[in-house]
């Protein structure tokens, strides 16, 4: 199966993502924990996407583009894949559709999990007092909401022309987000 999530940042894809893709027998994969691998690494990759990831936008689609192509390339992805937080932006859909044709395959579903832009601020500022992520204050916060409000959230529209988009609530226990998603994929 190869499925991408889409949400606003909060939303739950990081948290939904690693779950359903365990259900699923696939690997997630996470654009931003592999550009926060390289941040704590120190990579030059980590050095220039930090600079982005503090200030709440994307990271230049030309870098992510080819770093999602790499890893898509591993063996793990080569039996389907969860993509978690890629493709955000509308290029970033087109070179994904490439990567994907040049083995003649195509995306079979998207999730997009809903939630309220107080909740999500909620639950980031929550996350901040645990883990204390940069891009987890109340301002880059608010940021990322516009970011996603204006580059991402027109994806719904372009995948949902293609009849694959499941809506899903992302609001409530984790646990019945999952069920949630794992309903709408078997229909
Ligand atoms: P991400 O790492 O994708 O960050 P995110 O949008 O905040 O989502 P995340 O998955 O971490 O959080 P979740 O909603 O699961 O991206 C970070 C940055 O990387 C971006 O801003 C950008 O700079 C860069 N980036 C990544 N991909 C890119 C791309 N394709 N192009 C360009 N730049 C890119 O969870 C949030 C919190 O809510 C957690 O603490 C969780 O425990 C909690 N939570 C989840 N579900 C809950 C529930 N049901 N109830 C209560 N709390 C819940």
């Amino acid at each position: 199966m190869r499925l991408v999530f889409l949400g606003p940042p909060g939303a739950g894809k990081g948290t939904q993502a690693r779950r359903v893709a365990d259900n699923l027998s696939i690997p997630a994969i996470s654009t931003g924990d592999i550009f926060r691998s390289n941040v704590s690494a120190g990579t030059e990759l980590g050095v220039l996407a930090k600079r982005y990831m503090d200030a709440g936008e994307y990271v230049p689609d030309s870098v992510t583009n080819d770093m999602v192509r790499a890893r898509l390339a591993e063996p793990d992805a080569e039996r389907g894949f969860l993509l978690d937080g890629y493709p955000r932006t509308t290029a970033q859909v087109e070179v994904l559709d490439a990567i994907l044709a040049t083995s003649g395959l195509t995306v079979e579903a998207v999730v997009e999990i809903t939630a309220d832009a107080d909740e999500v601020v909620g639950r980031l500022l929550k996350r901040a007092e645990i883990e204390g992520r940069a891009d987890d204050t109340e301002d880059v916060i608010r940021r990322r909401l516009e970011v996603y409000a204006e580059q991402t959230e027109p994806l719904t529209s372009l995948y949902g022309s293609r009849g694959i988009v499941h809506r899903v609530d992302g609001m409530g226990a984790v646990d019945d987000v999952t069920g949630r998603i794992l309903a709408a994929l078997e229909g």
